[in-house]
């Protein structure tokens, strides 16, 4: 406890490295991190005030990421302020961005580590310009033995080999999620101060709840299983289920995890015929690993909707997958249903799950 009984963030990691959880360069990374995203809530606090609401580029002209997806001035400015934040500590190999093509190298001037640092620097970027919560996703990976320049392969680890992950949320307060392997931890930011502040250690996300989170509007390009599975939890009572469900979606993915983080629930952003060619809306790398990581350290579950999210080993940097996690009970639910499905189309190959 500091003088007025708060554990700040850098403590809190103090305390971790002493426990063996973390080591130096890794507390370092997540203290910079850290400190990249207060500059950010910094900057996305002062709204239209700051000029940087609307699309990034010239007046009339659509700047595209490598996704494809028009990038905001905040999109750019985010990513800038976590490459220069990041580039001179010596913690780190190398960086990729879901709004960089290819990974980012470190100058050459500056020490190298033994760190990835993979991020999605402001998610949720559609509700910048209406003043709704976007947030900052993160994930840390070893740099495997021997590599001084990482290319893309050497990003493509399976998200159980994650030795960190967060997200910084922007809302009504910032609040900055963690997990180093040991639980998962909440620290919200204390503007006069200009620290992170512990405000709940040991994040538990209840087993059951009555609560999702889906874009309903893509219903019918779905799957039949999640189809199937959805039709279910809106008969509430009436239906299968027997109970009522709640529907919040605030498309944030940060809002949304940092809900069910909070009070429970399910996310789910399963596979649509709008993104089956590109296999997911989601990423893997950026999204969809630290999110299950979060999720898994506080109890909760996390799958493709047929196996477990953590587990897949990923091909490409910007790799997309479907996302179900949240409360362990009604993830296995949803899971089932796919199974199911599956198990019924390979008895009849006629049938098809989609
Ligand atoms: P982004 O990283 O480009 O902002 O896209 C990811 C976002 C997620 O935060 C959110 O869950 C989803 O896209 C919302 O999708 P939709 O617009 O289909 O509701
Ligand atoms: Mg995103």
């Amino acid at each position: 406890m500091s003088d007025d009984g708060h554990i700040s963030l850098t403590r809190f990691l103090i305390e971790e490295q002493r426990a063996g959880h973390v080591n130096a360069d890794l507390r370092l990374l997540v203290e910079v991190v850290a400190r990249a995203c207060k500059r950010i809530a910094i900057a996305i606090g002062k709204g239209a005030l700051g000029g940087v609401l609307g699309e990034a580029g010239a007046p009339g002209e659509t700047r595209l990421n490598v996704q494809g997806e028009a990038q905001k001035k905040l999109d750019v400015l985010s990513n800038e302020i976590l490459l220069e934040a990041n580039a001179w500590g010596g913690h780190l190999a190398g960086l990729a961005s879901e709004e960089m093509e290819l990974p980012h190298p470190i100058p050459d001037v500056y020490p190298r580590g033994n760190y990835l640092l993979v991020f999605d620097p402001l998610d949720g970027s559609s509700n910048i310009d209406v003043n709704v919560s976007v947030g900052t996703i993160f994930s840390v990976l070893r740099c495997p033995d021997g590599v001084t320049q990482p290319q893309a392969a050497h990003f493509l680890q399976p998200g159980r080999a994650q030795v960190a992950a967060g997200y910084c949320v922007y809302g009504p307060s910032t609040q900055l999620v963690l997990s180093v392997g040991h639980g998962t931890h909440a620290f919200t930011l204390d503007r006069e101060v200009g620290s992170f502040v512990l405000t709940t250690r040991g994040m538990r996300i209840p087993e059951e709840t009555a609560e999702f989170a889906v874009n309903l509007s893509n219903q019918r390009h779905w799957e039949a299983p999640m189809q199937a599975y959805v039709a279910d939890l809106l008969a509430g009572k009436d239906g299968p289920r027997g109970k009522d469900f709640n529907l919040r979606w605030v498309a944030s993915m940060v809002a949304d995890v940092h809900r069910i983080l909070t009070r429970g629930g399910l996310f789910a952003y399963p596979l649509d015929r709008k993104c089956a060619a590109q296999g997911g809306k989601l990423r893997l790398l950026y999204e969809a690993n630290p999110m299950a990581l979060l999720v898994e350290q506080a109890g909760g579950a996390a799958s493709t909707g047929r196996a477990p999210l953590l587990d897949l080993a990923p091909q490409a940097l910007h790799q997309r997958v479907p996302v179900f996690l949240g409360s362990r009970i009604e993830v296995e639910t949803a899971v089932a249903y796919h199974r199911a499905a599956d198990a019924a189309a390979a008895l009849s190959p006629g049938t098809a799950a989609g």
